[in-house]
């Protein structure tokens, strides 16, 4: 058995025990009440699920496992994925053995790039993405293993499969889009000498890439990885996977919800954002122009994108994970001058602004991660939020494989009219 899937064997074991143990505390033990408000509020506190791969923390933002982000932001992407499925770092060898696996099944098949380059020149990388891993949907080992028939308690091995699948597609898949969308359309091999990240930088073929940009690729593939179970697009990867619909279908899914503008998009709309200012105020704009300015875009109906968050309290640590790098790396550029300018700004009118209705007024990921793509030659920020999207399918694969090794249900929450609401409830 590989390192890994013994490694997600033993924490299966361990996670079963507790939950055993939690049942026996009492299963009717009552968690989180519902009020209207919740109901028509898009769940909000709402707590309704269990996600063993990570954690956010309103003050301390994402934990996986026993780590916070300080902790694991150095770490390459596949520790990070050994990290969320199994609950522990591999060991030297054990990294090793899992990178060669990748590296096996990295060949992408040709009929996904027929697929792609005969999309319109103008679709969306995201579209391309999440129909690039869809087109693969013929290739389901859980799917075939599933039609001939296998134990419920096996059907976390399938999707392992079909997880260290996808992974190990994905870089190439995501730097072909880019060269397809973006470039001149010319494939740049996979090379098998390189980690994951190494050779997404490789195959985008950033002209004058330099060593920066690879531990920008890096981090930015660490930081994007998972965010518990309850936001858009993990939470869709988890609903369609759990009416045991393959992981080709979940993970495409979770990316379609990851493609919206208050999720996933934020960070090209942050940089759109910041390119306006560079254009309209320059990188040297005063904090008082730079307050007029968010505070027109506030009275516009608009949102300020890259702050605010549905779980955090707090600047969130991938921020400042980003802030550092910036700092040691290009404390130049004007994107992330403005950037960092904006971090001085914003929190203080979005505090006072609604009444205080805005619930967190600080900064998230998204705030600074574009800038700095964009500062070291990465300039189309259509196709930032693939980047996400491919750091994020390490959260969708390690949830799905967990909750179908736990034989989590199908899910299938209870929704009601108005009618009954008025009907059932003392709201008249
Ligand atoms: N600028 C202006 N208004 C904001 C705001 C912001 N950055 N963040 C929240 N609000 C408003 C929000 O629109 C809502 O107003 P209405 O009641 O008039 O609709 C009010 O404040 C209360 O919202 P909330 O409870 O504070 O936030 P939600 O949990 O409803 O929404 C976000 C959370 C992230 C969708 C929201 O803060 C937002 O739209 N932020 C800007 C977009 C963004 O940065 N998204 C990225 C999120 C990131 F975590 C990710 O997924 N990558």
């Amino acid at each position: 058995m590989s390192s890994i899937k013994e490694g997600i064997h033993d924490h299966l074991i361990e996670l079963q025990e507790e939950i055993d143990c939690i049942f026996t505390a009492g299963r009717n033990t009552k968690v989180s009440e519902v009020n209207i408000g919740q109901i028509y509020g898009g769940m909000r506190g709402v707590v309704a699920l269990a996600c063993n791969t990570s954690y956010v923390d309103p003050y301390s933002g994402l934990h996986i496992g026993d780590y916070t982000t300080d902790n694991f932001s150095h770490k390459l992407p596949e520790e990070i994925f050994f990290l969320l499925s199994t609950g522990k770092f591999p060991e030297a060898e054990s990294l090793a053995e899992f990178q060669n696996d990748l590296n096996q099944r990295a060949q992408v098949p040709q009929y996904v790039w027929d697929v792609l380059r005969n999309l319109p020149r103008d679709t969306h990388p995201m579209t391309m993405l999440s129909l690039g891993i869809l087109s693969m949907e013929n290739e389901s080992v859980f799917k075939r293993e599933y039609q001939k028939g296998i134990e419920k308690r096996n059907y976390w091995k399938y999707t392992l499969e079909d997880a260290l699948n996808i992974l190990a597609k994905l870089p190439s898949l995501a730097a072909g889009i880019y060269r397809i969308r973006f470039g001149n359309g010319v494939l740049i091999a996979h090379d098998s000498k390189l980690d994951w990240s190494g050779n997404l930088v490789h195959m985008l073929g950033i002209p004058d890439g330099d060593k920066s940009f690879a531990d920008l690729m890096r981090l930015y593939l660490v930081l994007h990885c998972d965010h518990e179970g309850g936001n858009v697009s993990a939470f869709t990867s988890r609903v369609v996977n759990s009416a045991l619909s393959d992981l080709y279908y979940a993970v495409s899914a979770g990316l379609n919800g990851l493609a919206g503008p208050l999720h996933g998009l934020a960070n090209q709309e942050c940089l759109q954002f910041i390119l306006k200012i560079d254009e309209q105020l320059s990188d040297q704009v005063s904090e008082e122009e730079l307050k007029a300015y968010v505070l027109d875009v506030l009275d516009s109906g608009k949102v300020i994108p890259g702050y605010g968050h549905a779980v955090l309290r707090v600047t969130d640590p991938r921020f400042t994970a980003f802030m550092k790098f910036g700092e040691e790396n290009c404390s130049n550029s004007s994107c992330f001058k403005i950037a960092k300018k904006l971090f001085s700004v914003v929190p203080d009118i979005l505090k006072n602004y609604k009444e205080g209705k805005i619930a967190n007024p600080y900064p998230n990921v998204d705030a600074m991660s574009g800038s700095l793509l964009h500062h070291f030659g990465l300039k189309q920020f259509d196709y930032y939020t693939v980047l996400f999207g491919v750091s994020r399918v390490m959260g969708f694969c390690a949830q799905n494989i967990l909750a179908q090794g736990l034989g989590q249900p199908i899910i299938r929450p209870k929704s009601v009219t108005n009618k009954w609401v008025l009907e059932n409830l003392a709201v008249k």
